[in-house]
């Protein structure tokens, strides 16, 4: 007998299949009456699958008598009620390492994006503005090569965007809780020192209630309106409604948002801004990464079910 497991949403095509073929799984988000639905499997369901973004609230745990693990699709564990599955002795898994890089080079084009106003000009020339002006009128925009870059959380996902900053010739300093002696890079142990001394603020740390409301109206108004924000970690880092303050008043220069804290609602005031990057929590979504994060929650499933070990345990 296949094992039950509840999925919270839809996982990339090759992953759908493999669970299919080595679980019974039931398919949350398709249930109209949800409720229902899990009362209906909840006394069968040893597994939770779900995602980074979706996580998976203590509620729904509390509801599931059976449970034994949830694997996530993604590494960031802050939306999953760690606390319950502790209390519960329900094991986490996530999938560090396959998405880092992908993260890193993300992070990258958004500042990029962001420096050259891609998006911005792209627009212009589909609203046929290109042919209204004519010919080298687009205004300059601003040089991203050897520019200072603050990086908020040297974690895997932080050194492999440093690393990208070197080819650009970039400056690279960095802020996190604890100094790390063993990297090249030049600590500084005030996050609001950093933002003074950066052209570029790239969120790279983890969420959770440790990082919630860091970045302050404070940090923004010392990045002031020459720098940038960069958010590829967890809309829960920024004072969000202060960022929107800040940008709207030009006491920040720019932002490029991947993440919000309240998804998925990006804040709507942001949509009407020239100065702003916003894409739909998509850092890791390639079909390349979401392949490798859908591997890894598959084997870590049939890993459980066939030696009762995670591959990639949430610590
Ligand atoms: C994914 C993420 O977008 O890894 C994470 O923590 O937030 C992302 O990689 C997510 O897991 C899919 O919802």
């Amino acid at each position: 007998m296949k094992p039950d497991i509840l999925l919270t949403v839809p996982l990339i095509d090759s992953t759908m299949g493999q669970l299919d073929e080595h679980f019974q799984v039931h398919r949350l988000w398709e249930a109209p009456d949800r409720d229902g639905f899990v009362a209906d499997i909840a006394k069968r369901v040893r597994a939770a699958a779900t995602t980074g973004a979706t996580g998976l609230k203590g509620e729904l745990i509390e509801r599931l008598p059976k449970l034994e693990v949830v694997a996530s699709y993604g590494v960031g564990t802050d939306a999953i009620d760690l606390a319950t599955c502790m209390q519960r002795g329900v094991a986490v898994s996530n999938t560090p390492d396959v998405l880092t890089q992908e993260v890193a080079d993300f992070a990258m084009a958004l500042l990029l994006a962001s420096a050259r106003r891609i998006p911005q000009a792209d627009a212009y020339v589909r609203r046929g503005d290109y042919l209204r002006d004519g010919k080298d009128q687009y205004p300059l925009t601003r040089r991203a090569r050897g520019k200072k870059v603050g990086i908020v959380g040297l974690g895997q996902i932080g050194q492999a965007f440093a690393r990208l900053c070197l080819a650009f010739g970039m400056d690279v300093s960095w802020y996190g809780p604890r100094s790390k002696p063993d990297t090249l890079y030049r600590y500084v142990d005030d996050l609001v020192r950093l933002a003074t001394e950066v052209d570029y603020l790239v969120l790279t740390c983890k969420g959770g209630p440790e990082t919630a409301g860091l970045v302050t109206s404070g940090v923004l108004e010392a990045l002031g309106p020459k720098g940038t924000l960069v958010n590829v970690a967890r809309g829960s880092v920024v004072d969000e409604a202060a960022l929107v303050r800040a940008l709207k008043d030009g006491r920040l220069g720019a932002a490029a948002l991947d993440v919000y804290g309240d998804e998925p609602n990006a804040p709507p005031e942001l949509f009407a801004m020239e100065n702003v990057v916003i894409q739909p929590h998509v850092a890791s979504g390639t079909v390349e990464t979401r392949g490798a994060m859908g591997q890894l929650v598959v084997d870590n499933l049939r890993s459980w079910f066939a030696h009762g070990r995670l591959l990639t345990p949430v610590a």
